[in-house]
């Protein structure tokens, strides 16, 4: 492509360009700023949009401690939801894992979009970053040299701006152009497709349950989490690529009863479905992390299907070593965090893969039509519950709080 010459007001250098305003993106421009380390956000969506965008609602509490102790989003201890029990509700009965006594940990319910707007106040109005939103075309280039650059339209005027820098972030999620940019050759992608879909939706409604619910039955999995006083996110199995059309109000609560029914179980608070679209259950890792001077995090490296609510935690962990590493390289520290950067973030990342798979297996088995995955499944599940050994490993697991990965 052709740039506009160097000394035009459309080129500007930072140390560092961050592709995409996400819980990544912003984390990593979050620790730059607060080491007083110049650099630029380059979001495609406008600050409304990011800040109400529903997604996540569990964080791990590791990261809530991470995000305060760095004042990424002060008191977050104090202002999440701290939960420490989960329910399974199969075979008609409601079995209560506390993971909280089995680890001393709590799971936090925070929804993403309240992140994101904390995670933007702290970068751009407390502590002056600079961040674009509604940039167009995003570009990278030269990754491969010690001079790259990052190019986008500019919204205002539709003329090219370029931004030299020594390193790109790249953490616009799974549709972002960062992943792009890495050659095939260079990047091994390992995907895996479950071959289900899930009705995700969000309802206007109370939760119906001290803690978050997963119902595990022969229609297929059902879940149940709270995202507020008045919000509560439900997800439904469905075939992949089904039409949110074929689930009217009526069907959506019918089958959210059946399979979140059980003995004692407290009946559902219906409310005006607001959200409503279904995901095809897939996840992918790419390795290495890094491409030159471009160094991926988030769901731009890897993504986890929503099932054990792991991808916005992943995202933060990366974003937690890659914001350290670059403090450290451009303030003339070593590099040795950038050289880990990549099989630090994967151990973690591959971890929670796994978890992912074994509780896709346990969530799916009993709908599959296979009466020996339905089996085996109910048999994972019921070991949970008469093995103390094998809840304590779940929780770990479950809460991310292995000791190291
Ligand atoms: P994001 O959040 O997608 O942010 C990327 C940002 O980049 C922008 N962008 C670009 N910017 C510049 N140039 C481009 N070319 C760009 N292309 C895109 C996008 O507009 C966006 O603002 O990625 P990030 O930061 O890696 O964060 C990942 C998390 O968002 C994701 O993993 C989680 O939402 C996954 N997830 C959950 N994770 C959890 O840890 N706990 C949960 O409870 C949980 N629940 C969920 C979830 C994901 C869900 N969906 C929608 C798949 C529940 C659901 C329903």
């Amino acid at each position: 492509m052709t740039f506009p010459s160097p000394h035009s007001a459309s080129v500007q250098r930072r140390p560092v360009v961050v592709v995409g305003a996400g819980p990544a993106g912003l984390t990593v421009g979050g620790i730059l700023r607060a080491a007083a380390v110049d650099c630029v956000v380059l979001e495609t969506e406008s600050r409304e949009f990011i800040e109400t965008r529903p997604r996540a609602g569990v964080i791990e509490e590791w990261a809530v401690r991470e995000l305060d102790r760095r004042g990424l989003a002060a008191g977050l201890p104090g202002r999440a939801q701290a939960h420490d029990t989960c329910e399974f509700r199969f075979g008609g009965e409601r079995h209560r894992l506390r993971y909280h006594e089995l680890t001393g940990r709590h799971h936090y319910v925070y929804p993403q979009p309240l992140l994101v707007t904390d995670l933007v106040r702290e970068y751009a109005d407390v502590r002056g970053g600079d961040i674009r939103f509604g940039v167009r075309e995003v570009r990278l280039h030269d990754l491969e040299t010690d001079r790259p650059s990052v190019s986008y339209l500019c919204p205002e005027t539709g003329e090219r701006r370029v931004i030299r820098c020594d390193f790109v972030a790249g953490c616009d999620g799974a549709r972002g152009v960062s992943r792009q940019a890495v050659p095939a050759s260079r990047a091994a992608l390992a995907r895996h497709d479950h071959g289900i879909g899930w009705l995700a939706l969000l309802a206007e409604a109370p939760p119906s349950a001290d803690c978050v619910v997963f119902g595990v039955h022969p229609r297929g999995f059902a879940g149940h989490m709270a995202r507020g006083p008045g919000v509560t996110r439900y997800y439904l199995q469905c075939p992949p690529g089904d039409d949110p059309e074929n689930w009217p109000h009526e069907r959506v609560w019918a089958e959210l009863r059946q399979r979140l029914g059980a003995a004692g179980a407290p009946a559902l608070t219906e409310g005006r479905l607001i959200e409503k679209r279904v995901l095809d259950m897939h996840d992918y890792v790419v390795s290495s992390m890094e491409f030159g001077r471009l160094f991926l995090a988030g769901d731009a490296a890897h993504l986890t299907a929503p099932i054990a609510a792991k991808g916005m935690n992943l995202a933060l962990h990366d974003a937690f070593l890659l914001g350290d590493a670059l403090v450290a390289r451009v303030t003339g520290g070593d590099g040795a965090g950038l050289a880990g950067y990549s099989t630090a973030c994967l151990r973690r990342a591959w971890d929670y893969q796994e978890f992912s798979q074994w509780l896709s297996g346990v969530y799916h088995g009993p709908a599959s039509g296979d009466p020996y995955q339905a089996a085996t499944s109910l048999a994972r599940l019921r070991r949970l519950f008469t093995s103390p050994a094998a809840a304590r490993a779940f929780a770990e697991q479950y809460l991310g709080a292995g000791d190291a990965y």
